[in-house]
């Protein structure tokens, strides 16, 4: 066993890839801006810096442990050295916390505060506010951006997209899309992963919190919502609970007091899902296709990601609307029997479903089936805003006619959720047993790239599941060059929805532990199987008689 020794106490290495990660594990909460276990260590901000026995300093995120080595993180020349980065930072920045979006989420305000920055010593030059409003996912103002390059190293190296790079040198630099076009015409696929590694105000989730209370406040108007699997497990943290918590009910009830009339569950939207798409895939299997795979379709940031670079796979990406739009075709179409005004909310925890809500595809007679996606955050702000004491609710459950759904649909919000949904659906073995062979069959797991193959009769399945854009090119890539698969699932945030970009930003652990409280708000649910929710036949035999292919299904075309 090596040890070294950190502020006197001697620690364990074993196998840390840097000082930071060991400095952590002892409890210790070393401050960066542009650490992020899961991209490349850029070491730029210089917050981390340690002392070591020879009295030099050290970036810690990029300082390999070595055995006997002897370092401290808390010095009177440490503080002094922070304190001047950081007012060196203020000094060049807006100030205006008040009034500004990512208000009490900054990491800048929060180190200020920690290291008790009471007095700036260097003239205020920052310069006027440039806000880049084109995205509906995102909002930009690159003078709240402190040069860390997070948001660079996401798009690029996670999400492989590029829309955002470095650009000029010096004081100049900034961080831009190029020829410093607005977002909106850059490669951006709006999956907000940018926004969730920002430690400023400089990308934020898009803000539609306003025409959410503007619609509850008119009492004309019908306001209906969904909430998607995600949600339930990602925003209780911040309102008093543990990680990972399924706040479903709570969510409910806090909705119920804030004017929403009817609320459902996009899990009842999955598992239409879960049907329409098992029908192609089983199509496909019968066929005896062994093309190219069919691609999942309910992440719509993957969606915009295969328009805009592999546009020849689109005939290959499932016809199913997502859950999301086939739930809203559903709901605003029981609207129409409404003397008022129909609206529907839906709460996401993906910035992506904004920039959905907003495509013609699911506009009729121009208006969306969507009317406002608010992510995790907003619904948060709201809850906050409305003076709702979250974590003393008493849980209350979702509305009828369209009230039941199932454990299927509820995984659709961690990676692999999908296919296990759809497995459950094709397997012939029904029983208890095979249910859970299909969750130990490789599915399940917060890894980026997973594969399994099922027996569907005396055919072998392959089927891959990924997150993460870089993860999906790769894999393209390999099909490309003949490796054989039938289904793929994609997700565009690493870890799937429970990771989106409109989910407060929480570490990795916590992450794992979003997707344990969908697995075990599975288990809670009476009914497994998408096929065996009651709700399914009386849709089909009800609204969506004939008008299946109307209003579950889409054909994209760039
Ligand atoms: Fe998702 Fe989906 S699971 S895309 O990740 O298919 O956003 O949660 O609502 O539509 O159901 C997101 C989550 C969500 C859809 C479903
Ligand atoms: Fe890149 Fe996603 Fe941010 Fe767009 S939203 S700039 S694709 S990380």
């Amino acid at each position: 066993k090596e040890y070294m020794i950190i502020d006197g106490i001697p620690v364990e290495i074993n196998g840390e890839k840097n000082l930071l990660e060991l400095i952590r594990k002892v409890g210790i909460k070393l401050p960066t801006f542009c650490y992020h276990s899961e991209l490349s260590v850029y070491g730029a901000c210089r917050m981390c810096m340690v002392e070591t026995e020879r009295g030099s300093l050290e970036a810690a995120c990029s300082t390999p442990p070595r055995a006997g080595m002897e370092i401290k993180t808390n010095t009177e020349r440490l503080r002094k050295y922070r304190k001047n980065i950081l007012e060196l930072l203020l000094a060049n920045h807006c100030r205006d916390c008040t009034t500004c979006n990512n208000n009490g989420k900054c990491k800048l305000q929060d180190l200020a505060m920690r290291f008790n920055i009471q007095n700036v010593r260097f003239p205020n030059t920052a310069a006027e506010p440039k806000v880049d409003d084109s995205s509906p996912s995102i909002t930009r103002d690159t003078n709240k951006c402190i040069l860390c390059g997070d948001c660079v190293r996401m798009c690029n190296e996670i999400q492989n997209v590029g829309a955002i790079d470095f650009a000029h040198r010096g004081s100049k630099m900034t961080i831009s899309t190029s020829f410093d076009a607005p977002i909106a015409q850059s490669p951006c696929v709006g999956c907000g992963q940018c926004a969730v590694v920002c430690p400023t105000g400089a990308i934020v989730v898009k803000d539609n919190t306003a025409e959410v209370w503007k619609a509850l406040d008119d009492k004309n108007t019908k306001v209906t919502v969904q909430i998607a699997p995600a949600v339930r497990v990602g925003l209780g943290k911040e309102l008093g609970l543990s990680d990972g918590e399924n706040a479903m009910g709570k969510i409910v009830a806090a909705l119920r007091r804030m004017g929403f009339d009817e609320i459902y569950d996009t899990s009842t939207g999955a598992d239409l899902t879960v049907l329409e798409e098992s029908n192609e895939l089983l199509k496909r299997l019968e066929e005896g296709k062994q093309d190219m795979p069919l691609f999942t379709s309910c992440c719509p940031a993957w969606v915009r990601y295969c328009e805009k670079n592999y546009p020849e796979l689109l005939p290959h990406v499932s016809t199913c609307r997502s859950p999301m739009q086939m739930f809203a075709a559903i709901i605003k179409e029981e609207s129409k029997n409404s003397s008022r005004k129909a609206v529907h909310v839906a709460v996401m925890p993906c910035t992506a479903k904004k920039f959905e809500a907003t495509r013609d595809e699911f506009k009729v007679n121009g208006i969306p089936n969507v009317d406002y996606v608010i992510t995790t955050q907003e619904l948060i702000q709201m809850i906050k805003e409305s003076g709702i004491v979250f974590s003393e609710l008493e849980p209350e459950s979702i509305d009828m006619p369209f009230g039941t759904m199932t454990g299927a649909g509820v995984i659709f919000g961690v990676t692999g959720g999908v296919t296990e949904a759809v497995l459950r659906r094709i397997a012939s073995d029904k029983s208890n047993t095979g249910l859970m062979s299909i969750a130990y069959k490789g599915v399940r797991g917060m890894e980026g790239v997973k594969e399994t193959t099922i027996m569907y009769g005396d055919r072998e399945v392959r089927i891959a599941i990924v997150s993460g854009l870089k993860n999906a090119s790769d894999l393209i890539e390999r099909i490309k060059e003949g490796e054989h698969y039938d289904f793929v699932e994609v997700m565009a945030c690493p870890g799937g929805c429970i990771n989106g970009g409109g989910q407060p930003f929480v570490p990795y652990e916590a992450r794992v532990m979003r997707g344990k409280g969908l697995y075990s708000a599975d288990k809670l649910c009476n009914i497994k199987r998408s096929e065996e929710n009651p709700l399914m036949m009386s849709l089909y035999n009800g609204i969506l008689k004939g008008r299946v292919h109307e209003l579950l299904h889409v054909e994209y075309a760039s």
